[in-house]
């Protein structure tokens, strides 16, 4: 669904990704081409303009989130504001029961197959649906609509003979009583143009059956075509929903982005093949996930914001920059890295990243490293200087490891120290020879 979108859409991002840091020219490139990814997904013009200016405002109003890319966080804005614009939430049916649906659209949208389809949905959820033929104009579109039913153990209510449309729905009711069923779908005649003749019809029909919901039957592979129709059909008829079908193929998805906020209907349904089994409940995030074709990017954004505490995350950062940086400070940054879970988990959540390999033992070594800088006293982790041997001794007996090992992350914390003192100094000559000999002996674990 929506592939050559993905395509220009991902080639797009591909600019925001590698970005260390947003400027309103960097950003401005980035954004045209997103734009330009769906104009040519026929996204409607105003609709698209919209959407970047959107972006682009929160942008530059965004605190870079510490722990996450300026690229990715973009990136999430994006995934967001295609929610938005998909309509937030899904939006379910109504639960009147009897739920009373009227299916209403231009001819060969796809009415009859998707009155089967909804019929089938709703029996999974328990309910005991009839669908009634209400198109009187094509003959075949009664035994098209029979066909269906007894294939899906529907209900099922015609009458070949009268032109009373109105009547045949009152009929269908009464027999939908008769036989128990609490949902009545029906199917209504479609012409090739929306005009006066049918809008009467279906407005008699209405006032007759008082449905709960009316739902528009739109060929989402007509693209802009579909939002016209749809525009046209609500202002006649105050739609309660929208079911976009025949999103399978190469359909270039301007339809689904723009019909929501130009009409103010939300989607509730997508057809996406020809079988009553190809249909589903809008879910604009998942479509939008699938649209940027991102991964669990959205996912640890949001962990990140949850559980990064940023006021903590700034002032550690500041302390760093003056080389104020103790282990107690480290710890604390320990502790909301540890947050996010294992750290294969974070991996796994990064695209691209996913599956790579954590050296053995990792999450393990980290938590040896927080076992020692918890068993020194406070006064200790502000001021390792005073770690003589004894209180050396007392911290690897506290902690369950050797004296090694202590002596180990004392030397790698004091490595660090330096390095940020280096930094503050601007010695970068220096600081890269340093950080040569470091990454020769592992690094500092959890940094
Ligand atoms: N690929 C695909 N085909 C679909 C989908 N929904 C419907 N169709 C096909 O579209 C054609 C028209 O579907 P119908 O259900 O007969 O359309 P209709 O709106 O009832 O048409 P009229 O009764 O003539 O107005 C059929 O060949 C369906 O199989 C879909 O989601 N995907
Ligand atoms: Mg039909």
């Amino acid at each position: 669904m929506f592939e050559s979108l993905t395509e220009k859409l991902g080639l797009a991002l591909r600019n925001f990704r590698g970005l260390g840091r947003l400027t309103e020219e960097n950003m401005a490139d980035a954004l045209k081409e997103v734009r330009t990814a769906l104009l040519a997904a026929d996204v409607h013009f105003q609709v698209a303009r919209q959407f970047v200016d959107r972006v682009q405002q929160q942008c530059v109003g965004q605190n870079v989130l510490s722990g996450v890319a300026p690229g990715q966080q973009v990136i999430k804005i994006i995934h967001d504001e295609l929610v938005r614009l998909l309509g937030e939430g899904a939006a379910n049916l109504s639960g009147a029961r009897p739920l009373k649906v009227l299916m209403v659209g231009l001819h060969g949208s796809g009415k009859t197959t998707t009155t089967a389809k909804l019929g089938r949905l709703l029996k999974k959820r328990g309910y005991r649906p009839l669908v009634a033929a209400a198109d009187i104009h094509r003959p075949a579109a009664i035994d098209q609509l029979e066909i269906l039913a007894k294939q899906e153990e529907l209900g099922f209510y015609a009458d070949r003979v009268s032109r009373d449309v109105p009547a045949i729905g009152a009929a269908a009711l009464t027999a939908a009583q008769s036989a128990t069923a609490d949902c009545i779908i029906f199917d209504t005649a479609g012409r090739l143009q929306i005009d006066a003749d049918l809008i009467a019809e279906i407005t008699d029909l209405r006032a007759r059956v008082q449905p709960d919901e009316v739902l528009l039957v739109a060929d989402g592979a007509l693209g802009q075509e579909a939002v016209n129709v749809a525009k046209a059909f609500h202002e006649a008829l105050r739609l309660t929903g929208l079911v976009l079908t025949k999103l399978d193929g190469d359909t270039r998805g301007g339809a689904a982005l723009s019909i929501k906020s130009v009409t103010g209907v939300p989607i509730k349904f997508i057809g996406t093949g020809e079988k009553t089994a190809d249909f589903e409940p809008f879910h604009p995030d998942r479509l939008a996930s699938r649209i940027l074709g991102m991964g669990d990017v959205v996912s640890l954004v949001e962990k990140a914001q949850e559980v990064v505490d940023e006021k903590e995350a700034a002032k550690l950062a500041e302390k760093m920059r003056k080389a104020e940086f103790d282990l107690e400070d480290f710890l604390a940054q320990m502790q909301q890295v540890k947050k996010l879970g294992p750290m294969e988990n974070v991996l796994g959540m990064m695209p691209g990243l996913s599956g790579m390999q954590i050296p053995a033992g990792a999450d393990r070594a980290l938590a040896r490293t927080e076992a020692i800088i918890r068993s020194m006293t406070k006064q200790e982790r502000r001021k390792p200087d005073l770690l003589n041997g004894s209180r050396r001794k007392r911290i690897a007996d506290g902690a369950g490891v050797k004296i090694v090992e202590v002596n180990q992350l004392l030397k790698q914390f004091q490595q660090m120290q330096q390095l940020m003192k280096m930094m503050k100094g601007g010695g970068s000559k220096k600081l890269m020879r340093q950080l040569e000999a470091m990454r020769g002996r592992g690094g500092f674990p959890g940094m």
